[in-house]
């Protein structure tokens, strides 16, 4: 399965590679992980999409490397006020005007602007006419849970399901990077008492993010429909009064059968699920923190 495309571009000196960087960081590039050797050094920038175009017949009348932007006009304003800084390179603004070209029509329906920033090291920025060309960009969290606290708040009624869904919360946590010292276990009566523990652990903010867990059996549950609906609305109202993400791990079953099928046996692992939606949560909630 494709999962991205990376274009190595060769840079001719260290000088244009220190530049080429500044210029990419100066922009609001996310860093990849870069490496160094005794051979030479890579620096890795990535972007929300990537293509790899390839060309035959004419010589492309563009830069090898090109990079797609919205609100280009912006992007121009911020390459020319780079260059004049120190870290740019300090360029006088006679050779801006023969190195940073104007904003100009493509004839493939987009604009763009040409920079040289070293000689041999040209770099276009181009934005599409079609305000929906290409993937939209779409903020998403990763699945990493390195460096981040969790607190999972687990039911002991029917424990013999919920202590399945601990194990699951606990391996997508480990497995995803957490640390066990990063990770706070608070066992409760019922699924009754959770909303109230998960909210007392949310208002510490000490954890970026809530695991809830139990099992309502319909069966052996009086005003089963009420309990659940106060635990549901109880759970998602601490989330949004807190502002900590709350993962729902609460099953609502038929039959203890059906439980176990969803707590590991048959149809996979709900601890495991609501886990891994804690972990994207919690990144969401960083990246949405630094767009602001
Ligand atoms: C009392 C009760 C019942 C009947 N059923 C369940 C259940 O299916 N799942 C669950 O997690 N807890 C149940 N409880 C316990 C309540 O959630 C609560 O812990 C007690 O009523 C004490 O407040």
């Amino acid at each position: 399965m494709i999962k991205g495309i990376t274009a190595v571009a060769a840079v001719a000196s260290g000088e244009a590679f220190e530049r080429l960087g500044s210029l990419f960081r100066a922009l609001g590039f996310e860093s990849g992980k870069g490496w160094e050797d005794n051979g030479g050094k890579g620096s890795a920038f990535l972007a929300p999409v990537g293509n790899l175009e390839l060309v035959t017949g004419r010589a492309p009348a563009v830069p090898a490397l090109l990079v797609e932007v919205t609100q280009l006009d912006a992007v121009y304003d911020a390459v020319r006020a780079w260059m004049l800084s120190t870290e740019g390179g300090a360029f006088r603004t006679e050779e801006i005007v023969v190195r940073l070209t104007a904003v100009a029509a493509t004839h493939w329906n987009s604009r763009l602007f040409t920079v040289e920033l070293a000689p041999g090291l040209k770099l276009g920025f181009w934005e599409s006419e079609n305000a929906l060309h290409g993937k939209p960009i779409a903020v998403e969290g990763d699945l990493s849970a390195a460096g981040k606290r969790f607190a999972i708040v687990v039911a002991r009624w029917n424990a013999v399901i919920t202590d399945r869904l601990l194990q699951g919360s606990l391996d997508a946590l480990h497995r995803s990077g957490a640390k066990a010292e990063d990770i706070e276990i608070v066992r409760v009566p019922g699924a009754w008492e959770i909303p109230s523990a998960a909210r007392m652990l949310a208002e510490t903010k000490r954890v970026h993010a809530v695991i809830t867990l139990g099992v309502l059996l319909r069966g052996e549950t009086a005003h089963y429909e009420a309990i659940y609906n106060e635990v549901a609305r109880g759970i998602g109202q601490s989330a949004q009064e807190t502002g900590v993400p709350h993962a729902f791990g609460v099953l609502t079953c038929e039959t203890l059968e059906q439980a176990l099928d969803r707590a590991g046996l048959k149809a996979g692992n709900k601890g495991f699920e609501a886990a891994i939606a804690a972990i994207e949560m919690a990144s969401i909630q960083d990246k949405i923190g630094q767009v602001r």
